[in-house]
């Protein structure tokens, strides 16, 4: 409550921001720009999130960036400052334009920005020589409409936040059981047994899903974590929506069982959970017990159960505790409440999905969740936690680097235009392009490409070569300080913001949460400057002046979005009656086949995979070299990915300073360190490139030898580019090798 207050002040305006903050996930508000995390049925009951205060208040800030804040400095001069104190000077308040001579963003009209823009991109010898970022905060409708711009321009080329976060998901799962979504719903949180969080730390990122777990805690579910660190908010709870609880200063315990493995070793750690109910089941069959796997699912539903089997068989203890850096009894005894549990849930996040063998790992997690049947049945199923709050819906409404041809078939048919067919590049395939000289145009629809991606230093070189760069934003951030030849900001309207349109009537947007609830969204609050537009509007102003308006009247579209919801309805499946059931408080359910056990795979079944164990983790091989160590890069409690609100980790005990290390104390001793010394952080990826973070101070932390902790961004110079996940092409954000260098006092 207190960190709260402290937002809303810092933000300027306490008292706009308590009301709005009375409007978030409210029937008739707007969607909290936070995380992803579904609405309870009683969406009445505005339920309080520290994080989603943060969210909000930062966006409803007082704070301007205006065209004076731009004169005043130089591009150059800003690029000194940190990613917080940029943000800090708030909201962007007009269009601006990149002058190389004075090297200064100045203010430049609406139609010029969006003449200029099309001229290049018209200009341009091919449409795949420019590439169309989108941000997950994006709304459906800006999202539709972006994507039909762009492949009316003639291009697949959609680098996407997701590429970097829940890609090896998608892919795994569509594999596995031919969604790439999660198959539960909130409610099945009241009804599971068990649930097994994996990767993931809700407590910061994912605040509302640990009121979910503390109610299962509550009625004696279990909760079963793995996570090479000890995070606070997974042990132990206080829900600020219980009066009592926060009067008492008590909490709840969340996880019953708490497992560490080194980093990258989670498909051991299943494979031997996978093992142990195997060895369960031959027991059971030999003592003439009741089965433990659900063999009528298992004969009725699933393709390849034999070569799993064997490949599980094949997999040693020996391999499966190296690998995991668990013991084979901790192991059995989370595979224990897994077999004593009827109805079983398993989420993850980035601690699964940004490693090299992330879609292997996710394969098994759907293998092992197929053994007892935990999938398509109520309490029970698979759950990736999504990151950006709208990630998920751009991807159903067509941001997708791989479209599939039904969807692009449809676009075809409905506005009769020649589609590209051809697959485009995804986020690493473009900083590629943009090195190699292959892309000469970046348009960034939110997000701050820059600070997200691997390799800082050449995505910085990347985009300094190009031709054009279009950053639509709300705040200042870095991705705006490396303009190539011509560079715009345009400053759009957020989430918390009344939308009107020329009539005077407030437009309405929808986004999907990552149980696949579709909702409407609309801001209340008044735009932080009136020469904002909004996304959907820019994106029409831009398609307009690049490619007419024969196929797509953008404008109409732009003037009223139930016309952008009714393309979407007649291209995409779910969508039926979207205008109208968009309305009802709590919208909609999209279907999701493997929900009904309707599997939309290549074998027709829920697909089991037989890989082997991965060759080598990152801690593996860190292991081998003198003084090196496995890097993750993950999120403080201070934070929305490179957005930086505040210097603090409160759970984590870390205060006013970001440059830190965690590292396990008998590491530090080993190496004759201590406690508060500095290090340089130097990568250790095998290709001739010199990576070094500088000045990083060491906190001793509950985490596996040989594994350490820091927060990304300021740790992505260490992330090469060279290495991204098997399948996924995710930059391996959570396996870097590093060494220490020590810093001698000068
Ligand atoms: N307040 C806030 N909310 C957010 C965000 C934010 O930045 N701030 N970001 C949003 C976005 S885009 C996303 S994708 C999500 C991210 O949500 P998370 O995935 O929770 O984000 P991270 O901070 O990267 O945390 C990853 C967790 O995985 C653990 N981990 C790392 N490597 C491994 C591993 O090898 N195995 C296991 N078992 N665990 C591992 C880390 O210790 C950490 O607890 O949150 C969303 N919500
Ligand atoms: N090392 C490392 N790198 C990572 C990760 C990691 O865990 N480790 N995580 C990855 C993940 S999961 C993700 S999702 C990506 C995130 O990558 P991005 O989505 O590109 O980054 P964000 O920091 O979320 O973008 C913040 C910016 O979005 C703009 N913005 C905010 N709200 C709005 C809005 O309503 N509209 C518009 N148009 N703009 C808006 C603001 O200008 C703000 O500066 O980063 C990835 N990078
Ligand atoms: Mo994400």
């Amino acid at each position: 409550m207190k960190s709260c207050g402290k937002q809303l002040l810092q933000s300027g305006m306490p008292i706009a921001g308590a009301r709005t903050m009375l409007r978030a996930n409210q029937a008739d508000g707007f969607d909290c720009p936070g995380c992803a995390w579904g609405d309870p049925e009683h969406g009445s009951s505005f339920e309080f999130c520290e994080n989603g205060v943060k969210a909000v208040a930062w966006e409803a800030t007082e704070k301007r960036a205006t065209p004076a804040f731009f004169a005043e400095r130089t591009v150059s001069q800003l690029r000194r400052l940190s990613d917080y104190e940029l943000e800090l000077n708030g909201r962007l308040t007009h269009p601006m334009r990149y002058d190389a001579i004075s090297d200064r963003y100045l203010p430049v009209a609406w139609e010029d920005a969006f003449a200029e823009i099309g001229s290049i991109l018209k200009g341009l010898d091919n449409p795949d020589r420019a590439e169309f970022y989108t941000s997950g905060r994006a709304s459906n409708e800006a999202a539709f409409l972006y994507q039909l711009f762009v492949r009316v321009y003639g291009t697949n080329n959609f680098p996407d936040c997701s590429n970097m976060c829940h890609e090896a998901s998608g892919i795994a799962m569509r594999q596995a059981v031919g969604v790439g979504k999660g198959t539960v719903l909130l409610e099945d949180f009241e009804e599971a047994d068990a649930i097994f969080v994996i990767g993931q730390n809700p407590g910061t990122n994912h605040p509302r899903m640990l009121g979910d777990l503390r109610r299962a805690a509550l009625r004696g579910a279990r909760i079963v974590v793995f996570n090479p660190i000890r995070e606070r908010g997974l042990e132990r709870f206080s829900d600020p929506q219980d009066k009592i609880e926060m009067l008492r200063g008590a909490s709840t315990d969340i996880a019953s069982h708490y497992l560490q493995p080194q980093l990258g070793g989670d498909m051991a750690a299943v494979r031997g959970m996978a093992k142990a109910v195997l060895a369960a089941e031959d027991a059971a069959v030999a003592a003439g017990l009741p089965p433990v796997l659900d063999h009528a699912f298992l004969v009725e539903h699933c393709a390849g159960f034999a070569e799993y089997r064997a490949a599980v068989e094949a997999t040693n203890w020996a391999d499966i505790e190296d690998q995991s850096g668990l013991s084979r009894e901790e192991i059995e005894r989370a595979a224990d409440v897994y077999i004593a549990a009827e109805r079983v849930i398993c989420t993850w996040a980035m601690g699964v999905t940004q490693h090299l063998h992330s879609v292997a790992t996710i394969r098994e997690i759907a293998n092992f969740m197929f053994l007892r049947g935990n999938i398509g049945r109520p309490g029970a199923g698979l759950c990736p936690v999504r990151g950006h709050s709208n990630v998920q819906g751009d991807r159903t409404v067509g941001i997708n680097e791989q479209p599939s041809d039904d969807f692009l078939d449809a676009l075809e048919t409905h506005f009769r235009f020649t589609v590209p067919r051809q697959h485009g590049h995804n986020v690493l395939g473009a900083i590629g392009a943009m090195l190699d000289g292959s892309a000469e145009a970046f348009i960034g629809l939110g997000g701050n490409f820059a600070r997200a991606t691997p390799d800082s230093a050449l995505v910085e070189k990347a985009l300094r070569r190009l031709k054009l760069a279009v950053h639509i934003a709300t705040k200042p951030n870095h991705s705006h300080l490396m303009p190539g030849e011509t560079a715009f900001i345009l400053p759009c309207l957020g989430r918390t913001e009344m939308d009107l349109n020329a009539a005077g009537n407030s437009q309405l947007v929808s986004v999907e949460d990552s149980m696949s609830m579709v909702h409407g969204s609309a801001g209340i609050n008044r735009p932080a400057s009136p020469h904002l537009l909004s996304e959907v509007a820019i994106i029409a102003g831009i398609a307009q002046a690049t490619v007419g308006s024969s196929v797509v009247d953008w404008a109409v579209l732009a003037e009223d979005y139930d016309r952008i919801r009714d393309h979407i309805e007649a291209t995409i499946p779910g969508f039926e009656h979207y205008n109208a059931r968009l309305r009802k408080p709590r919208g909609f359910h999209l279907r999701n086949a493997a929900a009904h056990r309707d599997w939309q795979t290549s074998t027709g079944k829920a697909s089991f995979s037989s890989q082997a164990l991965p060759e080598q983790t990152v801690h593996q091989r860190a292991r081998k070299g003198e003084g090196r160590f496995a890097l993750q890069t993950f999120r403080s409690h201070d934070q929305y990915n490179t957005t930086v609100y505040g210097l603090d980790d409160r759970y984590r005990g870390v205060y006013g300073e970001r440059q830190v290390i965690f590292i396990h104390p008998e590491d530090l001793k080993a190496m004759n360190a201590e406690a508060g010394d500095r290090v340089d952080v130097v990568g250790e990826h095998d290709d001739g490139i010199e990576r070094v973070a500088r000045d990083f101070r060491f906190v001793p932390y509950d985490i596996p030898r040989g594994s350490i902790a820091g927060y990304y961004p300021e740790l992505n110079v260490l992330v090469p580019l060279g290495s991204a996940g098997e399948e996924s092409d995710t930059p391996t954000s959570k396996s870097i090798m590093v060494s220490f260098r020590r810093r001698h006092a000068a």
